[in-house]
């Protein structure tokens, strides 16, 4: 018999998280965990040159940093959904934007807040949770205030959110809290205004007299992996940065309230983005620009400073947790506790591969489409290939693809790099070593044929033994039909 199928016969009945309602009364730790919309690495401690984040960067100093963090889809809810239930979207069932009434979590799922309250913990998610239906989710404070989170991006709101919740609960009662920000997602109170005809909509640099002094657009490196520069591009970023550190803002006063109280020491604390940024190559994109994230983890105690360079996930998130309230992380998890990689002791043996996907996002975006890397490659499989054209639309456009479509770039290396967006054949392969930002495809190359095929291999069977439906070609067109469905 395979591995995989004698993982496939235990992990249905493990669904369930096992034997922890017989849990021993002991004083269990509080947990924080923080979640920013639209945010890749751009953040001081990873090293990016225009963002001021000091109130972020000190969680690094103080606890583990990942270099290699990954979510599992470029998409808000799909990502969200894994933090939660520690799945990949194809597994917890919502593969795609939930509020459009398509794409909904699978009701036997395990949720990590229902885990944790049954460990004894109050629960709360202030700001945004972004996933269907909202009644599997067993929260004690839910705030989502659409016009204090999203229009008006009010941090400080939120944190005093925040506080109050922790500030109601008994003492000594240990609380899970998710601060859901909405920090650098697009949007906001300017919305409608876009950066020009058929463009995208707005950063919303300065939102409730937040940040006092935005960086200006002149100052602003863009992002490497875009490989352009122009005024509009730099504008377009400098109000990307201005959320930013709004970002920052609110999670600084966070830790302040906290500190007061002195529940920030002891506490295990998270920080994560459910994606890269909204710019074309970034969000719905399976490129390192889209999946890979800021990943912190501060567990309690004070001066860590840890730098990690092992391939983890936000599926570890859920095992991390349990192990952090229970001192055990057993499956069935796909993740792993990250426990283990949060101490100076020498790494223990660790995963080879990375997964990530995307099937679809909104109306009429369904475009399955998953990846694999290893220390060192990267291999993306287009499922439609060219069959049909990336249906993602000039809309999701930034102003660094408008760049490249003028005659500037006509027939240089750049120009393809863009044309692969719309028009992606069926296999990419990269060296991430050498081409960290993935342009230069080398699927075609002999040299690598077999580097090719061995993480094919591996994606397949990945698919197979965590059972993605969309390997059914019933199940992949009955998912084609409603992800192609316009509203
Ligand atoms: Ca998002």
């Amino acid at each position: 018999m395979k591995w995989w199928l004698v993982l496939l016969l235990v992990i249905p009945i493990g669904w369930k998280v096992a034997q922890l309602n017989d849990a021993p009364a002991v004083q269990r730790p509080n947990i924080i965990l923080v979640i920013a919309d639209d945010l890749g690495q751009q953040l001081g401690t990873y090293g990016d040159p225009n963002a001021r984040t000091p109130n972020i960067d000190k969680i690094a100093a103080e606890g583990t940093q990942f270099n290699a963090g990954y979510v599992t889809a470029a998409s808000c809810s799909p990502s969200r959904g894994s933090i939660f239930t520690g799945l990949y979207p194809h597994q917890h069932g919502m593969m795609g934007l939930s509020q459009f009434g398509t794409q909904r979590m699978l009701d036997n799922v395990p949720k990590l807040p229902n885990e944790l309250k049954k460990l004894g913990y109050r629960t709360a998610i202030i700001g945004k949770r972004h996933y269907e239906p909202e009644s599997l989710f067993d929260w004690d404070v839910e705030e989502e205030d659409y016009e204090e989170m999203f229009s008006d991006r009010n941090v400080l709101a939120m944190s005093k959110r925040a506080v109050d919740f922790i500030d109601d609960g008994d003492e000594g009662e240990p609380f899970f809290l998710v601060v859901s920000y909405v920090d650098p997602h697009r949007g906001g109170s300017d919305d409608g205004v876009n950066y020009g005809r058929n463009r995208n909509t707005k950063f919303p640099k300065l939102k409730s007299g937040l940040p006092e002094n935005a960086t200006p657009p002149s100052q602003i490196e863009p992002f490497p992996f875009l490989g352009l520069d122009s005024p509009a591009i730099r504008e377009e970023l400098a109000d990307f940065y201005g959320a930013v550190d709004r970002l920052d803002i609110g999670v600084g006063a966070l830790r302040a309230e906290l500190e007061k109280r002195g529940l920030w020491e002891d506490a295990y604390v998270i920080f994560v983005g459910d994606h890269g940024p909204d710019v074309t190559r970034g969000k719905m994109a399976v490129y390192e620009s889209a999946t890979r994230i800021p990943f912190l983890l501060k567990t309690p105690g004070k001066n860590q400073g840890f730098v990690r360079e092992e391939l983890v996930s936000t599926i570890d998130i859920f095992p991390t947790l349990m192990d952090a309230a229970t001192g055990n992380a057993r499956q069935p998890y796909q993740g792993r506790s990250l426990l283990p990689l949060a101490k100076s002791a020498p790494p223990p043996t660790w995963r080879r591969y990375m997964f990530s996907e995307y099937i679809t996002h909104g109306p009429g975006q369904f475009y399955p489409r998953y990846a694999v890397r290893d220390e060192r490659y990267k291999l993306i499989y287009n499922v439609l290939g060219r069959k049909a054209a990336n249906p993602l639309g000039p809309r999701n456009y930034c102003n660094a693809w408008w760049e490249a479509q003028t005659d500037k770039y006509k027939d240089t290396a750049i120009r393809r790099v863009y044309f692969r967006v719309e028009h992606p054949p069926r296999v990419e392969l990269y060296d991430l070593e050498n081409d960290p930002h993935e342009w230069n495809n080398l699927a075609g190359a002999a040299d690598f044929a077999a580097t090719k095929d061995r993480l094919m291999s591996a994606l397949q069977d990945w698919r197979q033994y965590t059972n993605d439906p969309l390997l059914d070609p019933a199940e992949f067109q009955r998912e084609a039909v409603k992800g192609l469905a316009h509203d």
